[in-house]
């Protein structure tokens, strides 16, 4: 049996063999919530960009945050137990836990054929415990996030229309301080709902948002088998920068982008005329959202009383973390892969921008920040308020950064083309190995410096010094049975040669 553990986005493998996971994962819910003194917790089935085939499960702390890790670690030891040790621990902790306390958790899946069925697994683990169970039954993984916030922190159960209205009230609200006419910018928007539950969500904030946001909505088929994901949605025009299936190009609009299958990843594109696309990825929607945020401090005469940061990774294109500083003057911190580690450095400043480029990341702004702002009172403070509201500040959410990019496209009167031109990408290249034990390598520093093997990175330093402004670095995926090689440099062809002196490193080394 494949030993699973709670990865960068929970447990997440082929849907057939998730059952027994899935109880499990339903009883440590309950558990959470009663250590939480009965807190509600979330449970959100999806396998976010990965095959229909597949699902997966992953747990929302009462603040509406991930999993807490130390937590991350105990859902692993429960699904790799065998039966009687899942029985011994249920029965211990029926023991310490205050079995007055009541527990909550709040459920959400995604379109998946399997998520209903894997659904009835997690309520078998839940009735164990007589956990209250809310169902928002289709929904978003950020959407989940929000329920599960307010209920702990507002003291409310929300409902769906809610969430719609808070974020298209705060967007229509916001138009006051935007221009009224336009030299450039265009409210149409193409949509790619990856087939998935984005696509049927997004017609709910149209309902809000109309007249002021015209969206066209593309790959939204949640009923035929296999379109999840398939040849559409933010993983595939990221990886293939091309233009994704759907006809999206059949009446020509000047804005397109792409949300993944649980809708928590976004990309803007526009295309080329063969077929490939120029992105607007999590690091460009970096750089317009700090630049924009950026003027906002500047006006509410902030920026020397706060601190302001954007977070990315190694993933980030040299060239985009190069802009932030030189450019617009905000410092740059790197942390590891995987979202979790983005958003605890960002919680550290008042005002957090973190974004992977693969499109996942969201703004984090502190209490002491929005104190001094409504301390403040002005129509600019008001306004930075308002830009607030807008922003779903649990995790990174497509529905919620959309109207953030529109926001600032309109404040500026851009198009996807002149938020493009803002700087050049350096030349590029993600690729893959196999290996017989990723685990092998142990990385440090934001997963920048290889420590072992040893020897490995100076190898690695070495090719590296032979090319211009080249960087490359390796790491196991925390997804996947491989290992990535990521390389940057002035040319293509620098890219491509520097790519294959390093991938016969990894061959020599692993
Ligand atoms: C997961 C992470 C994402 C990360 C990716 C790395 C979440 C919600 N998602 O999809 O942040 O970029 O893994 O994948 O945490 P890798 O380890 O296979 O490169
Ligand atoms: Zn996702």
């Amino acid at each position: 049996m494949e030993l699973l553990q709670y990865g960068t986005a929970g447990f997440r493998t082929k849907a057939s063999v998730l059952p027994y996971v899935f109880y499990r994962v339903g009883l440590l819910a309950s558990l959470r919530s009663k250590s939480k003194g009965g807190q509600s917790i979330g449970l959100m089935i999806t396998a976010s960009h990965n095959p229909e085939q597949d699902n997966g499960i992953k747990l929302i702390d009462p603040s509406g945050e991930m999993l807490e890790q130390s937590w991350e670690v105990v859902a692993t030891q429960l699904v790799q137990s065998n039966n009687d040790q899942v029985r011994d621990y249920v029965e211990s902790k029926l023991k310490e836990v205050d079995k007055s306390v009541p527990s909550t958790v709040m459920i959400g899946y995604d379109t998946r054929p399997s998520s209903k069925p894997l659904l009835e697994a997690a309520l078998d683990g839940l009735h164990v415990f007589g956990t209250n169970v809310i169902n928002y039954t289709l929904v978003t993984t950020p959407m989940l996030h929000f329920f599960v916030f307010n209920h702990n922190v507002n003291k409310q159960v929300y409902e769906e229309k809610e969430y719609f209205e808070h974020y298209g009230y705060a967007y229509q609200s916001y138009k006051k301080y935007l221009p009224s006419e336009y030299k450039s910018y265009s409210n149409e928007i193409a949509f790619d709902g990856a087939n998935g539950v984005g696509g049927l969500k997004i017609k709910n904030l149209q309902n809000v948002v109309k007249p002021d946001l015209n969206i066209e909505v593309f790959n939204q088929d949640v009923s035929t088998q296999g379109k999840l994901n398939f040849q559409c949605g933010a993983d595939f025009v990221k990886t293939r920068k091309t233009v994704p299936s759907g006809d999206m190009l059949r009446s020509s609009h000047s804005k397109y982008l792409s949300v993944d299958g649980d809708a928590d990843r976004i990309i803007y594109w526009y295309p080329n005329s063969d077929n490939s696309v120029n992105l607007l990825d999590g690091d460009r929607i970096a750089v317009l959202l700090a630049m924009y945020i950026n003027e906002l401090l500047v006006k509410c005469n902030l920026k020397d009383s706060v601190q302001m940061k954007v977070i990315q990774t190694a993933y980030t294109n040299g060239n985009c973390t190069k802009y932030i500083k030189d450019n617009l003057g905000i410092d740059v911190i790197f942390t590891s892969t995987g979202v979790k580690y983005l958003h605890h450095e960002a919680l550290k400043y008042d005002i957090g921008v973190y974004f992977e480029a693969n499109g996942h990341g969201t703004v984090l702004f502190s209490q002491k920040l929005k104190t001094l702002l409504a301390q403040e009172n002005t129509e600019v403070s008001k306004q930075f308020l308002n830009f607030i509201e807008m922003t779903n500040e649990t995790v990174g959410d497509s529905f919620s950064i959309m109207l953030l990019i529109e926001t600032v496209l309109q404040a500026k009167d851009l198009t996807l083309a002149q938020w493009y031109a803002l700087y050049h990408d350096l030349a590029n290249k993600l690729s893959t190995a196999t290996v017989s034990n990723r685990n092998l390598i142990k990385t440090i520093n934001a997963d920048t410096e290889i420590v072992e093997p040893v020897g490995m990175q100076d190898t690695i330093n070495k090719s590296v010094a032979k090319y211009k402004n080249a960087r490359s670095f390796v790491r196991p995926s925390g997804t996947e049975d491989i290992v990535r090689v990521y390389v940057e440099a002035e040319t293509n062809e620098d890219v491509k040669a520097l790519t294959e002196e390093v991938q016969q490193i990894v061959n020599q080394y692993l």
